[in-house]
């Protein structure tokens, strides 16, 4: 059962820890398997003594943070690469090698640091996800870590005052290195398809998707949802439905329990749109070529189902969710990761609850997915997991704090890919931004410019990487 959030989780975002590519689009995140298996890695993590809350001078509070560093091409003077933490565990694999972040620290010299974000991986304060340990998450305390961080790692690798520090991040941890421009004492920053607008609604999500998929393809998915929606309607349909799909619970009745099913039936599909072509776990198993190579017009239900065991398979995941109850139950469970190997979907759920919003809500018919899919569902979930009722003023009050698109700064890249869904919130063109550090890429999907190069990345991912070298010539 285990398994069942995984697919949840957010097929989304985190590109940058290591751990978790944000699972499943509403909450978690993409959990890149791989990254969470033990790996052969002689890499210790550091860890950091961390304040509890940065707010309130009387709360003497701490907890435990993890780092991991790469000195490897460090040389005194050289660049520091920080890779920002996002909504999941950090692994060694973030500093050896899997970004292009070791490419460009070779280059400059650089020393390479990962921090793990709190209330992710191990970095738990108060030992657990309980209510009052999820009161000090949010990314304005995350920010405030980073800078505390900062002097931990100048004192004990004894970095200069000539070098630099650069803030590295993708998808969630991308907006936070935007917004540690001006605040931790950073002098230029890189931020790859970072959703920096908020929204509480974001059907340009499942848009996106069909766009990427194309017509026909996408074609195939709506028709499989509708016959699936029929089908659910009745015990009959619900019965062959569960069997077929090798569901964890037979498929519940209720609207909660058919938006439940139909939203992990979306997921896999998402994932496969995001991280296509990525040179990640994910992207190199399984793309927009596979996903329609098993879309046939004349069976659109039994080519959802051959996809979906096929992803069950090589993801190894168990079954697919089918009751609501299951569903949130994994949510409610407070235990912290590795124990409870969904605890990011909880972590990151509670984020999208006070700050974000992000859901990828299914309307109309310019997109492939069921409309079961609602924002009401989402919203319910942060009702009845931390009684949070006022969403929209919580992501109302992010882009009024954090400035939306209108981000002021001058040493900053940003890139973005046409067929991600997340580009829709990113910033694509220049403004207050210098437009020669905006890339918006043709082909390319979820922080595909982070990861290792390759021979065979698309020309518009080359050229990106070709300009970005440039500009750090430049700036470093
Ligand atoms: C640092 O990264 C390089 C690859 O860029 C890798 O060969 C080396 O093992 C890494 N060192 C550590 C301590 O992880
Ligand atoms: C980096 O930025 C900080 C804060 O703005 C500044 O004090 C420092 O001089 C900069 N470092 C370099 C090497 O430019
Ligand atoms: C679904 O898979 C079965 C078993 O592999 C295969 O016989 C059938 O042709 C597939 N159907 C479609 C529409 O791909
Ligand atoms: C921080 O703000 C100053 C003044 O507005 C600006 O000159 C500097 O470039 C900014 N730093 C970054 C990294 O954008
Ligand atoms: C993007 O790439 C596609 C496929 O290679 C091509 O058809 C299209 O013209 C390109 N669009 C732009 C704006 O370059
Ligand atoms: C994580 C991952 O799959 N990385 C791959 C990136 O591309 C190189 C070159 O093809 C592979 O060797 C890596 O395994």
């Amino acid at each position: 059962m285990k398994t069942t959030i995984l697919s949840l989780l957010l097929l989304g975002f985190a590109c940058v820890n290591a751990g978790v590519l944000l699972k499943t689009k509403h909450y978690g995140s993409m959990n890149h398997r791989d990254d969470l298996l033990p790996q052969a890695s002689n890499n210790e993590p550091l860890w950091f003594t961390q304040k509890l809350d940065h707010f309130n001078p009387a709360d003497d509070r701490q907890f435990k943070q993890k780092i991991y560093v790469n000195e490897t091409y460090y040389k005194r003077d050289g660049p520091v690469f920080v890779i920002l933490g996002g909504e999941g565990p950090a692994a060694p694999s973030g500093i050896e090698g899997r970004f292009i972040v070791n490419n460009y620290a070779q280059t400059f010299n650089g020393l390479i640091v990962s921090f793990e974000h709190r209330h992710y991986g191990e970095s738990v304060p108060l030992g657990s996800l309980s209510k009052e340990s999820l009161k000090y998450l949010s990314s304005q305390q995350a920010l405030a870590d980073y800078a505390v961080l900062r002097d931990f790692i100048k004192s004990k690798y004894d970095v200069s005052l000539k070098s630099k520090w650069i803030a590295v991040g993708g998808s969630y941890s991308g907006n936070l290195a935007a917004w540690c421009v001006n605040f931790t004492h950073v002098n230029l920053t890189f931020s790859t398809s970072a959703p920096v607008k908020a929204s509480v609604a974001f059907p340009e999500y499942m848009s996106v998707v069909q766009n990427s998929l194309g017509e026909e393809c996408a074609g195939v998915v709506r028709k499989a949802n509708d016959e699936i929606e029929n089908l659910l309607k009745t015990a009959d349909g619900r019965a062959r439905l569960s069997k077929e799909f090798s569901v964890c619970n037979p498929i519940g009745h209720t609207d909660d329990d058919l938006s439940t099913f139909l939203s992990g039936l979306a997921d896999p599909i998402c994932g496969a749109v995001q991280y296509n072509l990525d040179n990640n776990s994910l992207g190199n198993k399984l793309g927009i070529k596979e996903v329609c190579s098993f879309m046939k017009p004349e069976e659109p239900l039994r080519s959802l189902i051959n996809f979906t065991n096929h992803y069950n398979k090589v993801f190894e995941r168990e079954c697919s969710e089918g009751t609501y109850e299951n569903y949130i139950k994994q949510l409610q469970d407070e235990t912290p990761y590795p124990k409870n190997q969904n605890a990011a979907g909880r972590s990151w759920m509670y984020q999208t609850c006070m700050e974000f919003g992000y859901y990828q809500n299914a309307v109309g018919r310019d997109q492939p997915f069921s409309k079961y899919i609602s924002l009401p569902w989402f919203l319910n979930q942060c009702e009845q997991l931390f009684g949070v009722k006022n969403v929209q003023a919580n992501v109302d009050w992010t882009n009024q704090y954090y400035g939306q698109l209108d981000i002021k700064a001058t040493n900053t890249i940003f890139a973005n890919g046409n067929i991600d869904p997340w580009h829709k919130l990113g910033l694509l063109k220049g403004g207050y931004v210098d437009a020669n550090n905006v890339f918006f890429m043709n082909g390319t999907a979820h922080c595909a410019d982070l990861y290792a190069p390759r021979d065979t990345d698309l020309e518009s991912l080359k050229n990106t990487r070709a300009r970005t070298l440039e500009l750090l010539e430049k700036w470093l």
